[in-house]
């Protein structure tokens, strides 16, 4: 167990938003109250094996009835923001374009921001974390049927902007493209669970639908921003984005083929949406049509190269609303795998995940969930990896760990979930060194999740939170980690007071870092000692540069 030793005079600057994230059918409950219509959850997760426990989100953590508990919850931790996510299905029961909208359900969400505004915090919204209005699942396919889906939600998204973008000023349009598509259309493990896999699915055909799905996503996302840009923005003075998943890939030894395949990890669960810039030797094409999706590029050559024909492509007028269509870099991580060449999983490029190093020691200490192990090194080097090639402020959306076993605790052990403070302490470490040593301009921060909550697939058995949730009572109470966080931010955030300068809002374009090179000024809230070591940073942007340039 390494304890970390961040330097005292570090610092995050005084409007850095910190909090933590849910997403409304892990929470809400209540799924029929107030006019909501059914989505692709709801009887998804009462099929019997769907989840672990065979229990469904009929009441979750009953936030829809306890949201004013939860908001004294996040006022007793001090955030400064709350991540949320709008039900689709509560706002317009039905889904779609014609379809009627809820003023009950406009109303649950507008007391809600009001109320988490009167207590001084930020509400950062989501607007789709996974609950697809069943209705459109079953008139044509959802996510499959680009032409409906598209116009569906952005019509939905205009009127979250109508209602509720007067006092949101931060909005996610999707919550992991990647799972979405992979984990609904491939895997299956998710609603609405299609698959080729015919014990698991009727219907469904794993080799293309999730490549389908995932650019409906990006097209949904790229035209609700727009509308967003064109019709809002200039009003309402917000930012718009997408978020990703995307764990930190590392090579499993020094072989050339494995440090390839780290890069395809990449590829295919980031570049995929991100969009990848293309590396200069393996499309010169592109450096002279550069036509890049939602950050920079077109899909990545890699992704061509996997899927030939099975990967959708776009028009120019499609690319020209995808590209840029983020403002900001949302990045939801959890893990790092250690990633060797072979395989034959193309949701995951071809690569293989590891947690076992080659001297067979692991990686970190192992979560309840197989895919998760702490290793918070991979965190820092994700941040500069991503603000290198893409250049743009990172939020982390989406960050958190569950302790072995948690669930066969009693409460009181429960609460001092050791694994999980070790998690957050390695972490927020990373953090602030890759603000202050690395200049990575990272602008929040949210631990997922606020409470324990319907963890998907995974039921009620998995838990997330840094509250602690007792399902028979629905009573919360804090872990070490939810105090852990608390106190950390507290402690590092700048206060406003101080001297705030205001946000130096960064030219993403100035200074990408090159991968590894630890530049030494920080971007925001410069302390004198970091000023001193700014001996560093002119080689450390050049060597930036250079490699950007030589897409490296
Ligand atoms: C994210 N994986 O999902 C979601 O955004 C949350 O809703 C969820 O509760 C949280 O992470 C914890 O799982 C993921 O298999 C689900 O790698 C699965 C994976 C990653 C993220």
């Amino acid at each position: 167990m390494v304890t970390p030793n961040t330097p005292s005079s570090y610092e995050l600057p005084s409007n850095f938003l910190w909090g933590f994230a849910t997403a409304s059918f892990q929470i809400e409950g209540s799924t029929d109250a107030g006019g909501r219509g059914k989505s692709i959850w709801d009887d998804f997760s009462k099929i019997p094996g769907k989840t672990l426990d065979g229990r469904d989100g009929d009441v979750a953590t009953d936030s829809y009835n306890r949201w004013q508990e939860d908001l004294d919850l996040l006022v007793s931790y001090g955030v400064k923001s709350y991540r949320f996510s709008l039900a689709w299905s509560r706002i317009i029961p039905l889904g779609g374009r014609d379809d009627p909208i809820s003023e009950e359900g406009i109303k649950f969400y507008s007391d809600f921001i009001d109320a988490l505004l009167a207590k001084g915090i930020t509400p950062f919204v989501t607007l789709y974390h996974w609950d697809l209005p069943q209705t459109l699942h079953d008139r044509y396919l959802g996510w499959l049927n680009k032409t409906e889906i598209v116009q569906d939600y952005v019509r939905y998204a205009r009127v979250c902007f109508e209602r509720f973008g007067d006092r949101v000023k931060h909005w996610l349009t999707m919550n992991e493209p990647w799972c979405i598509s992979i984990l609904g259309y491939g895997r299956g493990v998710f609603a609405p669970g299609r698959s080729s896999d015919r014990l698991r699915s009727p219907e469904g055909d794993s080799s293309t639908e999730p490549w389908i799905a995932g650019h409906s996503v990006i097209l949904s996302h790229a035209y609700a921003v727009r509308a967003y840009r064109e019709e809002f923005k200039q009003k309402q003075g917000g930012e718009i984005g997408v978020t990703l998943n995307g764990d930190w890939a590392m090579p499993y030894d020094d072989s050339p083929a494995n440090i390839e395949a780290a890069q395809h990890a990449l590829d295919v669960a980031i570049g995929w949406f991100a969009v990848s810039r293309p590396r200069l030797f393996a499309s010169l094409p592109s450096l002279f049509h550069l036509h890049d999706p939602i950050y920079l590029g077109s899909y990545p050559a890699y992704m061509k190269e996997m899927l030939g024909d099975r990967l959708p492509s776009f028009t120019e007028e499609e690319w020209s609303v995808v590209k840029g269509s983020s403002d900001f870099y949302g990045m939801n991580t959890y893990t790092t795998n250690l990633c060797k060449a072979g395989g034959e999983d193309e949701f995951q490029g071809n690569v293989e995940y590891t947690f076992t190093r080659p001297d067979g020691t692991q990686l970190g200490t192992q979560a309840h969930c197989a895919w998760l192990q702490d290793y918070p090194e991979g965190f820092r080097d994700l941040l500069n990896y991503l603000y290198k090639r893409y250049r743009k402020p990172i939020y982390v959306t989406e960050n958190g760990f569950a302790v072995k076993d948690e669930d066969k605790k009693p409460v009181e052990e429960a609460l001092h979930d050791d694994d999980r403070v070790q998690y957050y302490r390695g972490v927020t470490d990373s953090l602030i060194k890759a603000v202050n040593e690395d200049g990575v301009d990272v602008r929040a921060y949210f631990a997922w999740s606020l409470l324990d909550n319907f963890e998907w697939a995974d039921g009620y058995v998995t838990r997330f939170g840094v509250t602690y949730v007792d399902y028979k009572t629905q009573k919360r109470y804090a872990k070490d980690s939810g105090n852990f966080i608390a106190k950390w931010f507290q402690d590092h955030v700048q206060q406003e007071e101080k001297d705030a300068p205001p946000t130096p809002v960064k030219n993403a374009k100035e200074v990408p870092p090159a991968h590894g090179s630890k530049r030494a000024s920080a971007v925001h809230g410069k302390t004198k000692e970091n000023s001193k070591r700014s001996w560093k940073a002119p080689l450390a942007r050049i060597t930036a540069y250079v490699s950007t340039f030589l897409g490296l």
